[in-house]
């Protein structure tokens, strides 16, 4: 794999950039794999990367059904953060906060993060109190997050409108100075380019389209639609579409799927330094290096496969954003799209083993998976190769729907469900 230097940067800008050669390979599916996973989003293809980088996993493919980002991956309005409240949530997310700090120069690739700030707005007393115990409960795990009143929310975003005239009035807002954002394609490219150097087969319009198992009733390998392909262990990482593959071994999941849309406006110069949040607005916004800005809405209130959302959901978001930010009033929209989210009754991602042998999920990140990409894909590596999960992984089972052991952050993803 060709390094990215200002050395060889500099050489290629001198040559049209003729010479970089292709990224990743385009392989056609062996017979057989020592592990496949399955959806080469994000999640997925982290999973590789680690699985072929921490665990000498090599002869592996991510078999995808369209092309590699495509899903939720490329759809989604890339917030990083990790100021949930649970320590169970705080661990997972934080460890992923740490693996965005250096990811760039771990897959030698810029994925574009970019710590500007995440600030979420209060709008009530139960807001206020809400977001001063997230707060509290985030310094005590060592995740940092402060408190700031609406004048300090202001000079931290120059556009916010903090007066008491609003029908949601800032009361406050909760920051997380090391949140932010990062190139949702780059770092599907990246881990791509990475996992291919070390011998993974990405495998692009693959669609899975069973689960094979044995007498014994451990997997077998996968009928797709290029065919039969043998393997002992099966990482399903499909976002929203993670229950009907599951249902193909026989395995059902705690799953709902609905559609969550966003939208972009035109581009403009520099005018949105931070990334900004309304829970009880179903709001979020931001603005792309390419000067768009970036807005997201609450999810569809019905399930859904329709990568749509309705028109009513995102004109609610746009008015609370005019609301916010008058300035954007006269601003156009561009385009706006809607991808499948994967969620759990507590809004807890679910990683880990399945009652089948040898058959692995990660799913149910619902709104605000793309926050824990490397840090998903680092511990589900770990708990597909060692067959026992992450230390971080485990209390994510799918058994704690059997037991009650919730991690109950069903507001945790700031929109709602
Ligand atoms: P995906 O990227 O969806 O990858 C799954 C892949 O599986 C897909 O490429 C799909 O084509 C493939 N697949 C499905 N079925 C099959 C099959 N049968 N065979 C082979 N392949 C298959 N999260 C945040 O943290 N911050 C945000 O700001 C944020 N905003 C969002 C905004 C929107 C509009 C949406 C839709 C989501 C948002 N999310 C956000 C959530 C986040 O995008 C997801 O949780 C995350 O990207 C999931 O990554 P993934 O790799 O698991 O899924
Ligand atoms: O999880 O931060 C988040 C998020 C923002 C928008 C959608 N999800």
């Amino acid at each position: 794999m060709r390094r990215f230097s200002l050395l060889t940067l500099l050489k290629e800008a001198t040559n049209a950039h003729q010479g970089w050669g292709r990224q990743w390979r385009a392989p056609e599916p062996k017979v057989g794999y020592d592990a496949v996973i399955v959806g080469g989003g994000g999640h997925g293809l982290a999973t590789a990367y680690y699985l072929a980088k921490e665990h000498g996993m090599r002869n592996i493919a991510v078999l995808e059904k369209g092309w590699i980002g495509g899903g939720n991956t490329g759809r989604n309005t890339t917030i990083i953060r990790s100021n949930y409240l649970y320590d169970e949530s705080a661990a997972i997310y934080e460890h992923a906060l740490k693996l965005w700090e250096g990811l760039s120069q771990e897959l030698n690739y810029n994925v574009m993060y970019s710590a500007r700030g995440v600030m979420m707005l209060a709008h009530n007393v139960h807001d206020v109190q809400s977001f001063k115990r997230h707060v509290y409960a985030n310094r005590l795990n060592g995740v940092d997050n402060e408190w700031l009143t609406p004048e300090e929310a202001k000079e931290f975003c120059p556009p916010l409108n903090i007066s008491k005239r609003l029908r949601y009035p800032v009361m406050g807002a909760a920051l997380q100075r090391r949140g932010g954002t990062a190139r949702h394609d780059a770092v599907a490219w990246g881990y791509a380019r990475g996992a291919d150097a070390m011998g993974v087969d990405i495998i692009q319009n693959c669609e899975v389209t069973g689960i094979r198992r044995g007498l014994s009733g451990a997997v077998e390998g996968v009928e797709t639609t290029r065919g039969f392909i043998r393997t002992p262990r099966i990482g399903v990482v499909a976002a929203g579409h993670t229950s009907v593959i599951m249902e193909k071994a026989g395995v059902r999941m705690p799953l709902e799927s609905f559609p969550l849309q966003a939208l972009v406006s035109e581009p403009v110069k520099p005018v949105f330094p931070c990334v900004v949040m309304s829970n009880a607005v179903h709001a979020y916004i931001s603005q792309s290096d390419k000067g768009e800005l970036v807005i997201g809405a609450g999810t569809d209130q019905y399930v859904s496969y329709s990568q749509q959302g309705g028109i009513h959901i995102a004109t609610h978001t746009l008015d609370a954003i005019c609301e916010l930010f008058p300035q954007f009033t006269r601003m156009r929209m561009l385009r706006n799209w809607g991808g499948i989210v994967d969620v759990t009754p507590d809004r807890s991602p679910i990683i880990g083993k399945t009652p089948v042998q040898g058959l692995f999920v990660n799913c149910g990140w619902g709104t605000g998976g793309f926050k824990a990409t490397p840090g998903s894909g680092h511990v589900f590596a770990h708990t597909i190769a060692k067959g026992e999960p992450h230390p971080i992984a485990a209390p994510f089972t799918m058994d704690r729907f059997r037991t009650g052991r919730l991690i109950d952050e069903a507001a945790a993803a700031a929109v709602a469900h």
